[in-house]
């Protein structure tokens, strides 16, 4: 069982752990070490990542996720540290890089695709066809050049790879990246490792990468060590992530290289080259679609709860902000565990921690049947306005006045925020100085 699938059902048992339990947690925790220890990654690595998951299942909760969600928030953001980060831009300005790595896993085809690259962000390329044993590989890379309108720099007579590289790096000046394509390779093969070894000395790339087909699996971790024993690899390309394989082998070639996945392959046409992004990868290794939404939902829910409260600490509590608030907090979850987070809980009547979409809808209407001026001035909304509000929402007056003390009660309650530097919001001390607030008002009451 490849990496991709052992994570997958880490994840699936993760998924389905009840996390009341420590034990379910516990066994989900060791079927991911187990996973991770059979990629070769690094013992203390696995130990510090099974030790955020642990953390993660019984810390308290962000706002907007569950128990589960939290966790496999936490897992993913562990993993794509591995990955190198979640973000590792190709560099800018790169003069001269190789790639090496196995047979048929994709260097030529990414020497292309990687020029065409560069090519379209206004670099002069040139493409070195340093591959002397494969039957018409010079013949490959024109075909490839043609298209990418790219001149291949080779010598169909010379069978000396580093030759070819010296005599191609004369005419150096004239682009400004070089990159040089190599032959295909087992690492372990001495005979083959001179070769490489030669010709890296001579064209001296500031940029080795690691070409590794997504199906490699399990042999791409000893390869990739021992690639970057010889060369010292620094960056990593994933090659034929189209296909069905989950290319777990991704994350141990990370791990032995020290160096971060720059490009996938998603194709074969030489447009068919991405920059890597650790998230779409770990979504798709860990069968996962949700992932991205999961993490858009995190994201959003901090945001949301952000900008809430920077609206309220001005003291702007308004129907609007009121009706923000609700909704947001529909979106996060039950009211009440915001109202937890904020240390509010214990002070709020229980009704109004329930905010069903039914009571939502009802609030919205009565908000549009409010003129401008009373939905800023609600004391204003005498028996009479109250009677024509519930009219054009299709409320009962009783309903509309129930509403209202809603509004009032949390009006009140929120008054409080106004207390708290606005500038504490924004460097995120806000919320524990409001909960030190809330906690010293014990006997405060909402009437
Ligand atoms: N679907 C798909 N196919 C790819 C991708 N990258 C390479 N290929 C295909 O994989 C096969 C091998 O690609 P090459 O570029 O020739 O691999 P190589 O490492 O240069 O091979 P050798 O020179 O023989 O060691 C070819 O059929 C390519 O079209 C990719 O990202 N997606
Ligand atoms: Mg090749």
């Amino acid at each position: 069982m490849g990496l991709g699938e052992q994570l997958r059902e880490a994840m699936e048992k993760l998924r389905r752990a009840t996390f009341t339990d420590k034990t379910a947690i516990k066994e989900a925790v060791k079927q991911m070490q187990r996973a991770l220890i059979s990629a070769d990654v690094d013992i203390k690595l696995v130990l510090e990542i099974s030790k955020t998951i642990e953390k993660a299942a019984f810390a308290s909760l962000p706002p907007g996720l569950n128990r589960r969600e939290h966790v496999l928030k936490e897992t993913h953001d562990a993993l794509a540290e591995l990955l190198g980060g979640k973000s590792n831009p190709p560099p800018e300005n790169p003069k001269r890089i190789l790639l090496v790595g196995l047979f048929g896993s994709g260097k030529t085809t990414t020497c292309g695709k990687i020029a065409k690259y560069y090519a379209k962000r206004g670099k002069k390329v040139g493409i070195i066809a340093g591959d002397t044993f494969r039957p018409a590989a010079l013949e490959q890379l024109q075909q490839i050049g043609e298209k990418i309108d790219v001149p291949i720099l080779g010598n169909k007579k010379e069978k000396n790879a580093q030759k070819i590289v010296k005599e191609s790096l004369k005419q150096a000046k004239e682009f400004d990246l070089l990159v040089c394509d190599s032959a295909g390779r087992d690492a372990l093969d001495t005979e083959l490792q001179k070769e490489i070894k030669h010709m890296h000395n001579e064209f001296e790339p500031e940029h080795t990468w690691l070409v590794l087909g997504a199906d490699m699996g399990q042999l791409a971790s000893k390869q990739s060590k021992a690639f970057h024993e010889l060369l010292g690899v620094n960056g990593v390309i994933i090659t034929r992530l189209d296909g069905s394989a989950k290319g777990g082998g991704a994350l141990a070639a990370c791990h032995q290289t020290k160096s971060p996945v720059f490009f996938v392959g998603t194709g074969e046409n030489p447009t068919d080259l991405q920059s890597f992004d650790a998230t779409r990868y770990l979504s798709r290794i860990m069968g996962y679609g949700d992932l991205q939404s999961l993490l858009e939902k995190a994201q959003e829910a901090s945001l949301e709860s952000e900008i809430d409260l920077q609206a309220l600490a001005k003291g702007q509590f308004t129907f609007e902000t009121f009706y923000q608030q609700l909704e947001a907090t529909k979106k996060m979850g039950p009211l009440d565990k915001v109202m937890d987070l904020m240390g509010l809980k214990q002070q709020l009547p229980k009704e109004l921690m329930e905010v069903g979409q039914e009571k939502l809808d009802k609030f919205k209407f009565m908000m549009d049947s409010m003129s401008q001026k009373e939905k800023q001035n609600p004391e204003l909304l005498n028996n009479s306005r109250i009677s024509r509000i519930a009219k054009g929402s299709g409320t009962t007056q009783e309903e509309v006045r129930s509403m209202l003390k809603q509004f009032k009660h949390m009006q009140k309650a929120f008054k409080k925020l106004k207390k708290i530097d606005e500038t504490d919001l924004q460097d995120g001390k806000g919320m524990e100085k409001l909960q030190k607030l809330f906690a010293k008002k014990k006997k405060f009451k909402i009437r």
